[in-house]
């Protein structure tokens, strides 16, 4: 059996959360690590500002581990990577690139290192440059995605590479949880459903969207741009695949998604903003607290698997 990640990373569970974008603030963040999973800070698109404060009310808000993500498309990356040594994170995750050049100055600060992938071959590079796990995220997942599902890329990396693997992308339930461990997962990262729990600061326009969402309601929009994005289906998408099939042009269509994100969880604006969302999003039924849902999703495992977490 695998080794947990829980002990890999100093926490009771062995479940994160992912770093999204917008909606992964420390009050989401601390609440997981409060209950026992690792809380993930989501730097997305923000400035180092914003990141330095995040962290700063984070410390004050749980003692437990916490890590934060880094998008490696944001204009300041570098300066965020840095502010990360500084502040001496335990616990760092990264999205949408390959992390290779920040690697050896997170490592040296003494950070667990936990780059998100959708291959193999990212998985093996990640594995060289001294990752000390990887996210394998399947295609289920909401935000910016791969191409390989969960239940293929899953195994398939666990063989690839020595190190942990944590997998995610349709997983919200104590089935999900147990079926990723039987493929040889050492943990899971759940987004859509701590995006739906209490202490979540999304707009509620954004929650009810998303607890009345069906199993076939996402879309996934810029296939054609290079930066497929899966979203919860609404007016903008609709306009952005027609525009897509008609041949507009990049900029046209980065026109349509700039800031469209944050008009959805700020703003609450679920029809022309991008309202990000996993496959699973049907799955979620409830608000709960981020408490209830890791209590549910272990004991319900536990009764699933025999055994203990
Ligand atoms: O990063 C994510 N999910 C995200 S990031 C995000 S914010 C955003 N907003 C607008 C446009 C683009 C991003 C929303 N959701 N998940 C982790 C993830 N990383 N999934 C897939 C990948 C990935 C894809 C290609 C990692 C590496 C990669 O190529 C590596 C290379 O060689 O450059």
């Amino acid at each position: 059996m695998a080794e947990l990640i829980s002990e890999l990373l100093g926490i009771r569970y062995p479940i994160i959360q992912g770093g999204m974008a917008w909606v992964a603030t420390w009050e989401l963040a601390s609440a997981v690590s409060n209950a026992g999973g690792l809380g993930i800070i989501g730097v997305g698109g923000a400035d180092v500002n914003w990141v330095a404060e995040q962290i700063r009310q984070m410390k004050e808000h749980t003692d437990k581990p916490f890590g934060v993500n880094l998008m490696l498309m944001n204009p300041q990356a570098d300066e965020i990577a840095e502010l990360l040594v500084k502040e001496q994170i335990p616990v760092i995750t990264t999205g949408a690139g390959n992390p290779g050049k920040y690697m050896d100055s997170w490592k040296a600060a003494g950070a667990k290192v936990i780059p998100v992938i959708a291959s193999v071959a990212l998985a093996k590079l990640m594995e060289r440059a001294g990752a000390d796990a990887v996210v394998a995220e399947g295609t289920e997942s909401g935000g910016h995605i791969g191409s390989a599902t969960t239940m293929t890329l899953v195994p398939q990396v666990v063989d690839a590479v020595s190190i942990p693997v944590i997998a995610a992308g349709g997983i919200a339930d104590a089935r999900g949880f147990a079926a990723a461990m039987m493929l040889g997962a050492s943990g899971v990262q759940m987004g859509t459903r701590f995006v739906a729990a209490k202490e979540s600061i999304v707009h509620q326009n954004y929650k009810e969207k998303l607890i009345k969402a069906k199993d076939i309601d996402s879309e996934v929009t810029g296939r054609s741009t290079g930066h497929p994005i899966r979203v919860l289906r609404n007016k903008m998408t609709r306009e952005y695949l027609r525009m897509e099939k008609e041949g507009a042009s990049l900029e046209e269509l980065e026109k349509m998604t700039l800031g469209a994100l944050r008009k959805a969880v700020v703003d609450g604006d679920v029809m022309t903003g991008s309202v990000m969302a996993g496959q699973i999003a049907g799955l979620v039924k409830s608000e709960d607290s981020c408490a209830e849902i890791i209590e549910e999703i272990v004991s319900g495992a536990e009764q699933l698997l025999h055994r203990t977490f």
